[in-house]
């Protein structure tokens, strides 16, 4: 995923460059390392650390970016950017407690039973 900001002024105070706002409570991992990085140049964010996402604990994220031009009074501009973790299939299926499951169906089968009694 790339983020572009575009500046119409000339020459250094026209030169935009990346940064994550650090400000803006950016997602991060349990001992506090951030969960992606951003190139200054192009924009591009990728994920700063190895299999540190999960999409069945966290299926989006939201990253606070900046973008700062080189101008000598320096303007810059604030967003947000929304990151979908796409699914790998890392999970296997999982049979719900299949004693329980007869349990209700015993239940309602004696339910059913009772009420077929007090009508007849
Ligand atoms: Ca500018
Ligand atoms: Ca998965």
């Amino acid at each position: 995923m790339t983020v572009r900001a575009t500046d119409y002024d000339a020459g250094l105070n026209g030169t935009v460059f990346y940064e994550i706002d650090s400000y803006g409570n950016p997602p991060a991992s349990a001992n506090g390392k951030l969960l992606f990085k951003i190139n200054v140049n192009t924009g591009l964010i990728q994920t700063s650390l190895r299999n540190s996402l999960d999409r069945e604990k966290t299926s989006q994220y939201f990253l606070p970016i900046v973008a700062k031009d080189r101008g000598d009074e320096q303007r810059k501009t604030t967003t947000t950017a929304t990151i979908s973790i796409s699914d790998i299939n890392d999970q296997r299926p999982q049979f719900i407690d299949v004693s329980s499951v007869n349990d209700n169906l015993v239940k309602m089968m004696q339910l059913f039973g009772l009420k077929s009694e007090s009508c007849g």
